[in-house]
């Protein structure tokens, strides 16, 4: 019967390649003929989210709003995957807490790569820019991480392709009879 709707909520450092697994599992599941929506920094933070900078009151407002507009695509019956450093472990419990008071599954999946891996990919030179002091309050340099204690899914980005990390996110959603 009817598809259920839940949120599947990514969260790692700039650079740890959430977004492009997020990307390539939303691909998927459209394929799969699943209504799927993906909110990221494209479609957030420079539109509902374009007043907050990168403060720590506004990466938690930041991530306030987005958990309650997930929440609203789960509530709809859609996939929604959610693709933000999310830093901050209250933050990310407030989303999940959000979800499972109405009773609507939520997967945070921590996507891990070590800082030292990000820092010499910096395909946006960010980091480098953070170090220099160019760029502040920059997550892993001179802003916390906290990470995941028991997220549902962790993938280790050095270690796993991209279609590798999809594949273990279909199966742990097959697996939970989430699809
Ligand atoms: C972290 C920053 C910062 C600072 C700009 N710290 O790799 P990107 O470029 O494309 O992804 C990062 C993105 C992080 O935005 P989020 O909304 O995911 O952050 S949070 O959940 O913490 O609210 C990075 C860019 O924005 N960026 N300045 N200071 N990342």
């Amino acid at each position: 019967r009817g598809q259920k709707g839940y949120t599947l909520w990514f969260t790692g450092l700039s650079g740890s390649g959430k977004s492009t697994i997020a990307c390539a599992l939303e691909e998927l599941l459209l394929k799969k003929k699943y209504s799927v929506y993906r909110l990221d920094g494209d479609n957030i933070r420079f539109g509902l989210n374009k007043d907050l900078g990168f403060s720590e009151d506004d990466r938690n407002e930041n991530i306030r709003r987005i958990s309650e507009v997930s929440k609203l695509f789960a509530d709809s019956c859609a996939i929604s995957i959610t693709s933000f450093i999310s830093p901050y472990l209250k933050e990310r419990n407030n989303a999940r807490l959000l979800h499972e008071e109405v009773g609507l599954p939520f997967i945070e999946i921590f996507v891990d790569a070590p800082l030292h891996i990000v820092e010499e990919r910096d395909p946006k030179g960010l980091y480098k820019k953070a170090r220099a002091g160019e760029i502040k309050e920059f997550t892993g340099i001179s802003a916390p991480y906290e990470k995941p204690v028991n997220p549902e899914i962790h993938i280790k980005s050095d270690e796993n392709t991209i279609e590798e990390s999809v594949d273990i996110i279909y199966k742990y959603l097959l697996d939970k009879k989430l699809l």
